[in-house]
Formats: C-alpha cells, structure tokens, sequence
C-alpha cells in the first residue's frame, strides 16, 4: 500500500503541513488507499514533507504526487474542466502556495506568541541538552527562508495587507459555488482546503486570521471541504 510521509495531527488540524492536508485529500479524490507514517521526515528526498512511496518509487513534492498518482493510478483531479479553468486553477494553486503559504510561515513563527504555543513543540522529542538551541536554530532558519523569500522584508502590518489580497481573490473566485470550480471538487480545493485551515484554525490568533474570519463564503466552503474529506476535524 502507498506510503504518505506526514507530521502528524496538530492544531485541530489533519496535519500542520498545508501540503500534507493537500496531499492527503489528492489521495481520497483519487480514491487510492494509502497509510501514514510520521517517521519519514529524517529521510525525506527534498528535506520537506509531504513525500510519498509506492512501490519502489519516492516521489516529494505535493504536485509531484499528484502527478504520480494521476499517471499511475489513471486519475484526472481536474476531469471536466475546461482549458481556462484548469490555467485559473494552476495560477490559484501558486498564489496559495508560493505567496499565502510563507505569510501563514509568518504567523506561525515570527510571532512569539504563536511560535511558542506552536512550532516550537515540534523539538519537544529532542535530548534535553540540545532542545532549545534546535529549536532557536530551526525557527532562525525558517526566518531567513522568509526573508529570502521576499515577504519576511515587510512590516507586519504589509504582510496581512498582502496576505489579505490573496484571500479576498480567493473569495471572490469562490462566490456562490460549493467548489471553487463549480458543483463538484476538483485538484484546486485540496490546496484550498490545506491553507484555509491553517489560517482559519483558531488554535494562532492572527490579524490574518481575522481577515479570513471577516469572508463568510471562505469559512462555508472550509467547513463543508473538512466535513468531506476529514469529518473527524469538522466543526
Ligand atoms: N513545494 C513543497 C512544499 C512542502 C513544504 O514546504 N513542506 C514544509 C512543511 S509545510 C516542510 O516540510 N518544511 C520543513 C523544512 O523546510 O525543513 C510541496 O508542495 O510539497
């Protein structure tokens, strides 16, 4: 059986990982049983988790995965979509994933608050002698991948201005419909559902947050994406 490498449940989430969450709901849509495991992180091929192993193969990367499973498993997670909708669904994904991702980074590790209730349990199962200079180096590094980034050079107050947009975008996409790219669920919604949860939970409070909280359709279509795909993690 598939092998899905993940952290583990936290925060009232399935998974902290915004990508594992994708991963996972990728996997469910395409209707391919899989385990999990939370020991994999050690040997992940790119140093990140979501990974993957099937057989004898190892695929990283939660596009990878899916274009793994969609060519060996026979599966289109976008089937029916036209031209258009599968390019708005593509450049969807990036805005989620290359720009909300690292302003959600932002909420969870440069405020002290939320770093401490938060990532900085992630070294609670590390040798006592060497805990918190693991866990002040990892945060530091997870900080200047920000700031490599880009959106760790902003102001607190223009990183939610920034983050805000994507999810007003967001919203707006999504009007009336149950799915972000109509009736049903398509490839797009997993990653919708991974990012959505991460901001919405309310175990970090953030002026991010709040900005999700304030678009009633986003907080809708997470409750009935989590009631589909993780009924256990529903509200
Ligand atoms: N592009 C990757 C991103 C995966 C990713 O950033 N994973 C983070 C957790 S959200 C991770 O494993 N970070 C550990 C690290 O960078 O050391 C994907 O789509 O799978």
């Amino acid at each position: 059986m598939l092998t899905l490498y993940v952290f583990g449940p936290a925060w009232g989430l399935p998974d902290p990982s915004p990508f594992v969450v994708k991963t996972m709901v990728h996997l469910k849509m395409a209707d391919i049983a899989y385990r999990e495991d939370q020991s994999g992180f050690p040997r992940a091929p790119k140093g990140k988790l979501p990974f993957i192993e099937d057989g004898d193969k190892l695929v990283a990367d939660s596009t990878f995965i899916r274009a793994h499973i969609e060519k060996t498993y026979g599966a289109d997670l976008d089937r029916n979509l036209t031209g258009a909708q599968r390019a708005q669904s593509w450049a969807i994904e990036r805005m989620l994933e290359d720009h909300l991702y690292w302003a959600q980074v932002h909420l969870r590790w440069a405020d002290d608050e939320n770093f401490e209730k938060g990532p900085a349990h992630f070294f609670d199962a590390a040798p006592a002698e060497i805990r918190d200079e693991i866990r002040h180096k990892t945060r530091r590094d997870v900080l200047q991948a920000l700031h490599g980034h880009g959106l760790g050079r902003h102001s607190d107050s223009e990183i939610t201005d920034l983050a805000t947009r994507s999810l007003r975008a967001l919203s707006e996409h999504l009007g009336d419909k149950p799915y972000l790219m109509g009736e049903a669920p398509r490839g797009i919604d997993a990653a919708a559902l991974g990012f959505l949860g991460s901001i919405l939970t309310p175990y970090f409070a953030s002026p991010i947050r709040e900005a999700a909280e304030s678009l009633t359709n986003l907080i809708t279509y997470r409750d009935r994406m989590m009631a589909r795909y993780f009924p256990n993690f529903a509200s």
